[in-house]
């Protein structure tokens, strides 16, 4: 009788975790995380500038206003931040012939011909949201730091991109503990123009949804060791395809180089892999190609629990719930 009393319970208090049905509810997924406030952690090469720290909280107000469908604000971006941007870009476009991944060149090259990406010049959220909508129909909407995993997750599910706008502190150009718009803009929104790689990124955020926090953790781990730190095969030799990678001159280097050690990408090993957000990478997964990335990841979100099934509608920008039988 004890068993099924339990068993009785169980079932009636799944809680499932909230999560949105249109696109329009991001506007509730906004949750950031501490870590790497430069408010708050005193190694953030911005912690002892109020100059900096200012300017953050003014590029911020524009994520906290921002509305679902409304225009993304300019910012007009001082010297000093497109004198940062200027060298990272420098440095990393000539690395990119040899370490990038072709998925990454031929975006690359359409962004500087189309969306105002060139060493002088720090691109606008706007003008990338709108290349995107054309590509693969993501959009960006802008962010004002570190979003909690599983909000961050959730937006991928309607083919939106969480983007923070800010730029790092000019006194470490070539490092950033936190995302800043030198990683998303040379290091995901290139990505995020492919049509395979646009396809994963929306599945595991599909994959997401009332996903438990064991779930969230895990999947947020599979997305750091493939969207953030992936490598791929291409022609017989391995390139990077993750924004990690391909923001970070000093990583991107190591992670093709002889020292760190290269795994055949398998979802269940690379969703327990412990990672590092502090130090380089001792382990990189390599995919044979995105589509059979995306065949795997298929597969290991199979096997994930949950009570109901989900369906994405593009014609409305909606998710439909399914409950499962
Ligand atoms: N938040 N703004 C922002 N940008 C990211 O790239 C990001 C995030 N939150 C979590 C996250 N990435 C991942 O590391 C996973 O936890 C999903
Ligand atoms: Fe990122």
């Amino acid at each position: 009788i004890k068993r099924i009393a339990e068993d009785v319970r169980t079932t009636k208090e799944v809680k499932v975790h909230w999560f949105p049905k249109q696109i329009a509810e991001l506007d509730k997924c906004h949750h950031l995380v501490d870590k790497f406030d430069p408010d708050l952690d005193q190694d953030h090469p911005g912690f002892s500038d109020p100059v900096y720290r200012q300017r953050r909280k003014m590029i911020g107000e524009i994520a906290f206003r921002y509305r679902h469908g409304s225009v993304i604000p300019r910012v007009d971006y001082t010297e000093e931040e497109i004198g940062t941007w200027r060298e990272v870009y420098v440095t990393l476009r000539e690395l990119y012939n040899s370490h990038a991944c072709s998925e990454h060149l031929e975006a690359f090259q359409l962004l500087e011909k189309h969306c105002g990406y060139s060493p002088d010049n720090i691109p606008q959220l706007e003008d990338v949201s709108r290349f995107l909508r054309e590509r693969t129909g993501f959009l960006v909407r802008p962010v004002a730091g570190l979003l909690s995993a599983r909000d961050f997750l959730t937006s991928l599910a309607f083919r939106v991109f969480q983007c923070t706008q800010y730029i790092r502190h000019s006194s470490s150009p070539m490092h950033s503990p936190e995302p800043d718009c030198i990683h998303e803009l040379l290091g995901h929104i290139p990505m995020l123009a492919g049509r395979t790689f646009a396809q994963f990124s929306q599945n595991i955020g599909l994959a997401s949804l009332g996903a438990s926090d064991e779930d969230i953790e895990k999947l947020s781990t599979l997305y750091w060791f493939t969207v953030e730190f992936g490598l791929c095969k291409q022609n017989g030799e391995i390139k990077a395809y993750g924004a990690g990678l391909l923001s970070s001159y000093g990583e991107l280097v190591h992670s093709l180089s002889e020292e760190p050690e290269r795994r055949v990408f398998e979802p269940d090993a690379a969703s327990v892999e412990p990672y590092q957000d502090q130090n380089y990478q001792s382990v990189y997964f390599v995919s044979e190609s995105f589509l059979d990335a995306k065949e795997k990841l298929r597969a290991y979100v199979a096997g994930i629990k949950r009570p109901f099934s989900v369906r994405y509608d593009p014609y409305t920008s909606s998710v439909e719930v399914l409950d499962n039988p």
